[in-house]
């Protein structure tokens, strides 16, 4: 514990003054340079005043999207900032032309996030989805938390029950219990259910704010090249619960190609192979 943690009293369970707020999401942003003092090297903050309850690490799963880069940086600091959040900010870049594999980037910024800090909660975020609502507390919960359930493009609703994309949150026991994402999904689609599968399956429930509160943009954008729809995911997500504990966390191999700390980020470049020849 260093000196700060001794002197200062513990931040408040829910910040006072949060509420709606309006997204920048104009082209200025591309040559705005975030203005923001408490920021070293590698995206890290933590508020100035209090210590704060949680740890968090914030992965984004990432390549070939600078843009919308730009435009969740520029929001997202003084959003995570006013929550009065202690966060590090990585984004796991894909290295070379294979297919994305979302799951196992995230897995991988898990892994390198929890080397370097003491982190106890992880959020998970698509790098287009912004939150509208400072009381979108981007926070761990006593369950896992399902936080893209009031997206702009669905018209704030949820597409069907159990969805669990986008933005979620772990703490980093619950993230163990489910032994992480799978790292068998190559291309687009069915990780994100195949991960609430895991939830069940260890026995827990997700949460979610109400959808008034967890308002969120979510950009419009095509299909990135290289991530087509996963033909296998159907399949895979059946077997979740037999797979789970020897796909995931424990399973996990890569090689990094870079750790770079940009004032902003985090960023690690990753090899992360290719995918396997068996689907389970
Ligand atoms: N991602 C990248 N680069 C890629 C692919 C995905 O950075 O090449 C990341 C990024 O963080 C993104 C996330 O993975 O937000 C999820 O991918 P996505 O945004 O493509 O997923 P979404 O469900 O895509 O939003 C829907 C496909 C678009 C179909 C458009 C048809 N109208
Ligand atoms: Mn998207």
């Amino acid at each position: 514990m260093d000196q700060k943690q001794l002197q200062l009293p513990d931040c408040p369970a829910l910040p006072s003054d949060l509420g709606p707020y309006n997204v920048e999401v104009n082209e200025i942003i591309e040559k705005k340079v975030i203005q923001n003092t408490n920021l070293p090297l590698g995206g890290h903050s933590e508020p100035e005043n209090c210590t704060a309850l949680q740890k968090i690490a914030i992965v984004i799963p990432f390549r070939n999207r600078e843009l919308h880069l730009k435009v969740w940086l520029h929001n997202m600091h003084p959003f995570l900032q006013k929550q009065q959040a202690d966060y590090g900010i990585y984004v796991v870049e894909q290295y070379g032309e294979l297919k994305f594999n979302r799951a196992k980037l995230l897995n991988v910024g898990y892994s390198e996030a929890v080397n370097e800090y003491d982190y106890n909660c992880f959020i998970f975020t698509d790098v287009d989805i912004i939150p509208m609502d400072h009381r979108n507390l981007y926070r761990c919960s006593q369950n896992p938390k399902h936080m893209a359930n009031s997206l702009d493009k669905f018209n704030f609703r949820l597409r069907y029950k159990t969805v669990f994309g986008g933005v979620v949150a772990f703490s980093k026991e619950q993230f163990l219990k489910v032994n992480g994402f799978s790292n068998m999904f190559w291309g687009w689609g069915g990780e994100d259910d195949e991960l609430y599968q895991r939830v069940i399956t260890a026995g827990m429930k997700i949460e979610r704010q109400s959808q008034n509160i967890s308002k969120a943009k979510a950009f419009l954008h095509s299909r990135d090249k290289g991530n087509e729809q996963n033909p296998k995911s159907i399949r895979l997500i059946k077997k979740a619960a037999i797979r789970m504990h020897r796909d995931g966390l424990n399973s996990l191999n890569y090689t990094i190609i870079s750790v770079t700390k940009h004032r902003l980020y985090t960023k690690v470049t990753v090899d992360i192979g290719l995918p396997e020849e068996s689907i389970d």
